[in-house]
C-alpha cells in the first residue's frame, strides 16, 4: 500500500434526495478515520473539505439537460471537476486519494481524476446499480447515475467532466446488488459489467465473490477504484444512510470483503483510489455508520485483527 493517504472530503448532497449526507466527511472523521488508518500502518494526511454552496442557495433545475431529469447537475459538474483535479494531483504527488462523500455522485469526480493515470477498473460495493442517466432516472437524483456518467451513456457522452474514457464496462464489477429500478435492470443485463448480487454472496460467500470481482477489475487495467456506498450494508449494521435496503451485507461480510481487497493489493499493488459515500449522520445511531465506514476503510488499507 502507498503509505501516504490523502483524505479529501466532499460535503455534497446535491445528488441525493435529502439533506444529511453533506455531513458525512465530518462524521467519518469523528468516527475515528485517522486513528483507524494509523492502526493499519498508514500515514493519513487530511486535505480538508472542498467548499460547496448550500443546496438551499441553488436552483436544482438550473442545469437540467435538454432531455431527461438530473437535479443540481451544474453544481455537481463544478464539484466533480474540482474533485477530479485534486484526485489527479494527489496521484501525481505519489499519494493515495481517499474521497469522503457526500452522496455517490462524488464518484464521478473521483473516477475521472483517477482514470487520468491510466485505464481504471472498479469495484462497486452498493445495494444499487447507479447506472441511470437523466433519460432513465426515475428520480432525477444524480447519485443513482455515477456509473452511467463515467461510462458516457446518453447525454453524459457529451459531458467531458462526466465521461471518463479510461473506464470501460468490462472492468467494472458490482458486489452486493439488491435494489435495481425496472428500467435499470435491463441496462445492467445488457451491459458488459459483471454483477454479483446478494444472491451470489449468499450462494458463494463474500470472499470468493470479491476475489472474482478483483479479477474482473484488474484484467486489462492499470489500477482499481473501490467505491464503498454504506447502503451496501444491512440497515441493522449501517442505519445512517439515505436509502436503507433490507437484506444487505453483514458487519462480518463487509470486513472480509475489504480485507480481500487489501490482501490482493499487498500482492500486486492494484488499488489506486477509493471513495466512501452515502453516510447520513442525521439518520445514524450514535455515529455508528460513520465509525463503521472508518473501520472498513482501514480493513481495505490492511488493518488486521492480529
Ligand atoms: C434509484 C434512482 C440510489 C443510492 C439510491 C436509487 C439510486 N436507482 N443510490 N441511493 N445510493 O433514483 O436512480
Ligand atoms: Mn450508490
Ligand atoms: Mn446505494
Ligand atoms: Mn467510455
Amino acid at each position: 500500500m502507498n503509505s501516504t493517504v490523502r483524505i479529501i472530503g466532499v460535503p455534497m448532497d446535491y445528488g441525493a434526495n435529502r439533506r444529511g449526507v453533506d455531513m458525512g466527511p465530518s462524521a467519518i472523521r469523528y468516527g475515528g478515520l485517522g486513528e483507524e488508518l494509523e492502526a493499519a500502518g498508514i500515514d493519513p494526511v487530511d486535505a480538508g473539505d472542498l467548499l460547496l454552496p448550500r443546496a438551499e442557495e441553488r436552483d436544482p433545475d438550473a442545469g437540467q439537460p435538454a432531455r431527461g431529469n438530473a437535479k443540481f447537475l451544474r453544481e455537481i459538474e463544478d464539484v466533480c471537476t474540482r474533485l477530479a483535479d485534486q484526485v489527479a494531483e494527489t496521484l501525481a504527488d505519489g499519494a493515495f486519494p481517499l474521497v469522503l462523500g457526500g452522496d455517490h455522485s462524488v464518484a464521478i469526480g473521483s473516477m475521472n481524476g483517477s482514470s487520468r493515470e491510466g485505464d481504471l477498473g472498479a469495484i462497486w460495493f452498493d445495494a444499487h446499480a447507479d447506472l441511470n442517466t437523466p433519460q432513465t432516472s426515475p428520480s432525477g437524483n444524480v447519485h443513482g447515475m455515477p456509473l452511467g456518467a463515467v461510462l458516457g451513456r446518453d447525454v453524459f457522452g457529451e459531458m467531458p467532466w462526466a465521461h471518463a474514457p479510461g473506464v470501460s464496462e468490462e472492468s467494472i464489477a458490482y458486489v452486493g446488488l439488491r435494489s435495481i429500478d425496472d428500467r435499470e435492470r435491463k441496462l445492467v443485463r445488457d451491459s458488459e459489467m459483471t454483477a454479483f448480487t446478494m444472491a451470489d454472496v449468499d450462494e458463494r460467500g463474500m470472499t470468493a465473490v470479491v476475489e472474482d470481482a478483483l479479477a474482473v477489475a484488474t484484467d486489462g487495467t492499470d489500477g482499481v477504484h473501490v467505491s464503498l456506498d454504506l447502503d451496501w450494508l444491512d440497515p441493522t449494521a449501517a442505519p445512517g444512510v439515505g436509502t436503507p435496503v433490507r437484506g444487505g451485507v453483514t458487519y462480518r461480510e463487509a470486513h472480509s470483503a475489504l480485507e480481500a481487497v487489501s490482501r490482493r493489493h499487498e500482492e500486486d499493488g492494484i488499488l489506486r483510489s477509493m471513495d466512501v459515500v452515502e453516510v447520513n449522520p442525521i439518520l445514524d445511531e450514535r455515529n455508528e455508520t460513520a465509525a463503521l465506514a472508518a473501520e472498513l476503510t482501514a480493513s481495505a488499507f490492511g488493518k488486521r485483527i492480529l
